[in-house]
């Protein structure tokens, strides 16, 4: 009788996670294929235009009246690419001074990501040189050597100081092959286009709609680095805490990272 009911505990707790590993997996990809489409978006009426058909009210507000199509990102942001001999033109022409991720002055460098056109809700990394930062400079240069979609190990994002990840996808001066090399791909990169996904409260959000909620504890972990996972969501227990617990593999679509979401049961089944 005690192994049968725990079998049957075993059962219910392994569908109640595959159910909830398939659906954050598919909001995941439904937000970076429309962020995909955004970066198009930019590379059409930004760049494939003379003068650009593209500024800062029309991308916020295209960006806020297709929101529904990203639940889980907190905002899309475009950064462009500038490099130092650039510098001085580009802010002159902006009217403002790039700007670190601490909202200093930045100083010289290379080159710089400045954010030139944000989502209301991202409003606060407008100017701000998105190279600035170690995520998201990681993200930009493996965007742009790889011309896909990348993501970064979990952080706590800007402003919310939310536990999340940042999605990029790199924008190219047009008449790119498709068979670029890495090296071709970096000399055509104009800017990045890319969002945060807000696990923390946007995956909580999603977990509460679903029944039985109350009865599972769920933890996302990035596991690229298999002998030390990193939290994406979720408390981190110790292992052995509960007698049953269930992994569920995740695919968020960059084949550098490794996900799972694991499952237990909140008290003793
Ligand atoms: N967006 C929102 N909050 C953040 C953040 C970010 N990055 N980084 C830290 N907190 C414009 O890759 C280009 C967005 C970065 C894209």
């Amino acid at each position: 009788m005690r192994t049968e009911s725990l079998r049957k505990a075993g059962e219910t707790l392994t569908s109640m996670c595959e159910e909830r590993a398939r659906m954050l997996q598919e909001q995941f990809a439904v937000s970076v294929n429309h962020v995909h489409a955004l970066a198009i978006l930019v590379s059409t009426f930004h760049y494939q235009k003379n003068p650009p058909a593209l500024d800062q009210v029309t991308f916020a507000n295209y960006a806020a009246r297709t929101s529904f199509e990203r639940p889980l990102l907190n905002g899309v942001a475009y950064a462009q690419r500038v490099v130092h001999a650039e510098r001085e033109l580009f802010e002159n022409q902006q009217g403002w001074m790039i700007k670190t991720m601490n909202r200093e002055p930045s100083p010289v460098q290379d080159e710089y990501a400045p954010v030139i056109y944000s989502q209301e809700t991202v409003s606060y990394i407008e100017a701000l040189d998105m190279m600035s930062g170690e995520e998201d400079r990681e993200n930009i240069l493996r965007a742009r050597a790889t011309g896909k979609a990348v993501l970064t190990r979990p952080f706590r994002l800007l402003e919310s100081n939310h536990l999340g990840v940042v999605l990029t996808f790199p924008v190219y001066l047009s008449g790119l092959p498709d068979d670029a090399t890495a090296e071709e791909r970096v000399k055509a990169t104009a800017g990045y286009l890319g969002g945060a996904f807000d696990v923390e409260s946007l995956v909580e959000n999603l977990l509460h709609q679903l029944a039985g909620n109350q009865e599972i504890v769920v933890n996302v972990y990035d596991v690229t680095n298999a002998s030390e996972p990193l939290t994406m969501y979720g408390v981190h227990l110790p292992d052995g805490h509960m007698s049953l617990s269930h992994v569920s593999m995740l695919d968020f679509g960059d084949p550098f990272r490794k996900h799972q979401m694991k499952c237990r049961y909140r008290k003793k089944p």
